[in-house]
């Protein structure tokens, strides 16, 4: 659609307002002149419709029984027919123009909200669920659009049929004027009434909606569990109690819009009903014309017909502004600073790496990195080992300023990690995650994802031989353009971090972090992996998480962390030199590994 008409800078956050209404009318920048059209329109309709009337009662008064000619007649009934046409036409206008604002506004916030979330920090991804984000990004959108499709346009049409129609009956005659709209004080008052309850009741409703979202999305991606712990009929309870919720919601929204109806319904018929006949007297007395009759009978309708559908407008506008808010709140949310920052080298880093009494904790939460000092040369490789929940992912995630340490100090080269730019940074480091995520996409795109530039077969095969991945590749019917997930092939565990490492080793980053790479992956492709990491590693700054002593203990540093604290620090002979953790897992995994070797040699034997 004709997104371009909207200047290329606009970004829905300089339409953040506490005043719903303006932040509303900023969110149409590009589209407003085109709206403003729309209204434009819908007034000439309501006056082509008024003339009608008016043409009506002229034809009545002054032309029946006047013995005109048939030309004239004619004439008159062109007239007719030509503003009949009139107010389609601009009524057609007018919806046309309103579409076009509502459904172009509505695409650019989308696509918006789409690039705005993924730029928010690791952080509020922490604190926010799925769900929320969805529900927000597609039906509060639908409501804005909403808003400016049916909505605004409703209110405009209803103020302009009002004034038209009321201002042509006051030109007739104004007792009648009066008549017509004896009922508005109380129709304003049930309106404002209705209008507070069903603004909060949406809310609710809403609410209740991103409930329903969440638990649903969060069913689907861990179906797996649900099953395998057999807890179908409990998660269907719990979904069903929330859903039962959200009808009790929907329900109670409901009885608010049907009250309104019916009571304003009433005090229309009741209006209609008394201008009739006070009318009809006034006629048959003479005070007005049999003319002016017809013209007031038809008019007084469309004053009515506002009036009747004003409330029920601001009612459900109530709803528009209510998502406003919820868009908004995530539109206001900072986006995690990329290229900021005070340094940026030109080309890449060496790898130094230096932490001084870093001290970290997620949010307000307990310290999770406490007194954290280590030093790595560039090119060298530090190992971390640690019980589970020592704080090993959360030290590596300082890397590439995921998140950010609260004290102490990390530099790379000499330079505080804080003045270097979060996306150079990430340039520089490659991180295989702990548990890593592929795209439904394929093996191919999965490979060579975030690589800005043209990649070769050979350098994507290159990347895969490294990660000991390339035969099973290979051995896929449609080998690299196999499609990974729902549509394509389920890969295991140890094969999904094996095309993670490849993804990361294409981007040939100057530090490494393999945050338990090879956690699902057997011993023997392990040794694989490891021997052909080597070669990767050399020259490049290296973590690496690990559980098995095995892939540690060739580290130039290793860390052992407990609690969040570095316990024992140094190569592996220093660690097997002293008393302390290091010695009793190696001890453990000694003897574990000679009790299988034995086992093994048993049942061979027998
Ligand atoms: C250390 C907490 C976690 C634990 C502590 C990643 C993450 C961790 N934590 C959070 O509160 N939020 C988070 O996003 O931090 O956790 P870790 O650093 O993940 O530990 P680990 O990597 O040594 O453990 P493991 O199991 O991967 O070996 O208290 O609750
Ligand atoms: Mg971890």
């Amino acid at each position: 659609m004709t997104i371009s008409n909207a200047p290329a800078q606009f970004s829905p956050k300089q339409a953040v307002s506490s005043n719903r209404l303006l932040g509303l009318w900023r969110l149409m920048r590009g589209f407003r002149l085109i709206y403003v059209g729309a209204v434009l329109s819908l007034g000439i309709a309501a006056l082509a419709k008024t003339a009608t009337y008016l043409l009506l009662r002229y034809f009545v008064d002054d032309v029946l029984g006047r013995g005109f000619g048939v030309p004239f007649l004619l004439l008159v009934a062109l007239g007719f027919v030509g503003l009949a046409l009139g107010e389609g036409l601009f009524s057609f206008l007018s919806g046309r123009w309103a579409a076009r604002t509502a459904e172009g506004t509505a695409l650019r916030l989308r696509n918006y909200l789409f690039d705005h979330i993924q730029r928010l920090s690791f952080a509020y991804h922490d604190q926010t669920r799925t769900g929320e984000l969805l529900q927000r990004s597609t039906s509060d959108v639908e409501a804005v659009r909403r808003f400016y499709a049916d909505q605004a346009i409703g209110l405009g049409r209803i103020i302009i049929l009002f004034a038209v129609n009321f201002v042509a009956i006051w030109n007739l005659n104004r007792n009648l004027a009066i008549l017509s709209v004896i009922v508005v004080p109380v129709l304003v008052v049930v309106s404002y009434f209705f209008f507070g309850r069903v603004s909060r009741r949406y809310e609710e409703y809403q609410e209740q909606d991103a409930r329903v979202s969440t638990r649903l999305q969060e069913n689907l991606t861990g179906v797996r569990v649900v099953k395998a712990f057999a807890r179908q009929a409990y998660e269907i309870d719990k979904f069903e109690k929330e859903n039962w919720d959200k009808f009790q919601k929907g329900r109670r929204l409901i009885l608010m819009h049907s009250l309104y109806w019916p009571s304003s319904d009433i005090l229309a018929g009741l209006q209609m009903l008394a201008g009739f006949v006070i009318g009809g007297i006034m006629a048959i007395n003479g005070t007005i014309t049999a003319g002016t009759y017809l013209a007031y009978a038809g008019m007084v309708i469309w004053i009515i017909w506002p009036m009747r559908n004003l409330g029920r407008i601001i009612v459900q506008m109530s709803t528009g502004l209510v998502s406003y808010d919820r868009v908004m709140a995530i539109v206001r949310e900072e986006e995690e600073p990329l290229s900021e920052g005070s340094y940026r080298p030109r080309g890449n880093v060496r790898g130094e790496i230096v932490f001084n009494d870093v001290g970290f904790s997620y949010g307000e939460g307990e310290q999770v990195l406490k007194h954290i000092s280590f030093r790595v040369e560039p090119g060298q490789s530090v190992a971390l080992l640690g019980s589970t929940g020592s704080g090993k992912t959360s030290l590596v995630n300082l890397l590439p300023r995921f998140y950010e340490y609260d004290s102490g100090s990390i530099t790379l080269d000499g330079v505080e990690l804080k003045e270097y730019p979060r996306d150079y940074l990430r340039s520089q480091i490659g991180i295989v995650e702990q548990e890593p995520f592929l795209f439904s996409r394929t093996i191919r795109e999965n490979i060579s994802y975030g690589v800005d530039r043209e990649v070769s077969d050979e350098e994507i095969y290159a990347a895969a031989r490294a990660a000991a991945i390339h035969e099973v590749i290979m051995s896929f019917p449609e080998g690299y353009d196999t499609l990974v997930g729902e549509r394509g092939v389920t890969l295991s565990g140890g094969q999904k971090q094996r095309v993670a490492i490849a993804r990361t080793l294409l981007r040939n980053p100057r530090i490494l972090i393999l945050d338990d790479a090879t956690s699902s992956v057997d011993t023997e492709t392990e040794g694989l992996i490891r021997r052909a990491l080597q070669r990767l590693m050399e020259g490049r700054t290296t973590f690496v998480i690990a559980h098995r002593i095995q892939s540690v203990m060739n580290a130039d540093l290793i860390l052992v962390l407990d609690k969040g604290e570095i316990v024992q620090m140094g190569r592996h002979e220093d660690l097997m030199a002293q008393e302390g953790i290091y010695r009793d897992i190696y001890h453990l995994q000694a003897r574990i590994e000679d009790e299988l070797q034995q086992e093994l040699e048993a049942t061979v034997t027998v």
